[in-house]
């Protein structure tokens, strides 16, 4: 049966938590009676957030910074001597041509969606391994399903979350640890991405208009789904689109 309340009192960290998806998974995780190290550059956005969340504790990090993120691990061993579980959901998406593209911004999709994914997992199962149980969710990205105009290294990043939910899968079946891993690929979602995507906040509303695209609170409905199942079972590989997305 699945059963949301047995994470009560346990201790997750939610990267990217400034905005967005993230914020709203650390909402609903410190509802649900978790503490939640909500993690990001902006720090005065996730102060605020703490502020209007009790069990919200904001936590700097940047993911491109492996120096930060083992700062930010130190902290979490530190004050909980365990971690139940980790939303690798920091990520972002230039629109940046494979002919023309400009590097650092690859350079940074690749370090944000991918290196920085890798090394907040690492540190995070020496963690989780002391505990019972533990999940971990990867922010894919229906991009990483298909290839759509424009996604380019983005794309490419995505499929590799992909490749390496399974990877870490076979990994932790091998160890035989009781960790779960899970990819979460949304479709749209209106948050601050595709102002970034875009770098036009026009055209990301312009894109909000074509159809009833995902809210935050649809992902974080199947983050929910998934840690909430009984530990038996592995909700691997989660794909979700508005009704009306086309591809
Ligand atoms: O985007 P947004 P979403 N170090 O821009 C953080 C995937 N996705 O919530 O550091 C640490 O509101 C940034 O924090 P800050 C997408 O690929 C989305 O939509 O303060 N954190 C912010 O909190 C991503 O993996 C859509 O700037 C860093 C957060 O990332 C996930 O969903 C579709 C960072 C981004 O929040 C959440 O994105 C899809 C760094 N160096 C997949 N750089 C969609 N929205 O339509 C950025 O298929 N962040």
């Amino acid at each position: 049966m699945s059963d949301i309340g047995r994470w009560k009192g346990k201790v997750a960290l939610v990267t990217g938590a400034s905005s967005g998806i993230g914020r709203a998974l650390a909402e609903r995780l410190s509802a649900e009676g978790l503490t939640v190290y909500a993690a990001a550059r902006r720090r005065e956005r996730l102060e605020e957030l703490a502020k209007s969340c009790a069990g919200i504790v904001p936590i700097a990090l940047d993911v491109r910074e492996e120096g930060s993120i083992l700062e930010c691990f130190e902290r979490i061993g530190a004050e909980q001597k365990g971690l139940d579980v980790l939303v690798n959901n920091a990520g972002l998406g230039h629109q940046e041509s494979l002919l023309d593209g400009d590097t650092e911004r690859w350079r940074e999709m690749l370090e944000v969606n991918l290196l920085g994914l890798l090394v907040c997992t690492r540190e995070a199962l020496k963690w989780m391994k002391e505990r019972p149980e533990g999940h971990v969710f990867h922010l894919g990205s229906i991009a990483g399903h298909r290839v759509a105009p424009n996604s380019g290294l983005y794309g490419a990043s995505k499929y590799a979350v992909r490749s390496l939910t399974e990877s870490l899968r076979q990994e932790l079946w091998e160890a035989n640890l009781p960790i779960r891993v899970t990819s979460v690929s949304p479709g749209f979602v209106e948050t601050e991405f595709h102002e970034k995507h875009f770098k036009s906040r026009e055209k990301s509303q312009a894109l909000y208009t074509t159809h009833k695209v995902l809210e935050a609170r649809d992902i974080v409905d199947q983050v929910m789904h998934a840690l909430s199942a009984p530990p038996h079972v592995a909700i691997h590989d989660i794909l979700v689109r508005g009704l009306r997305q086309q591809y």
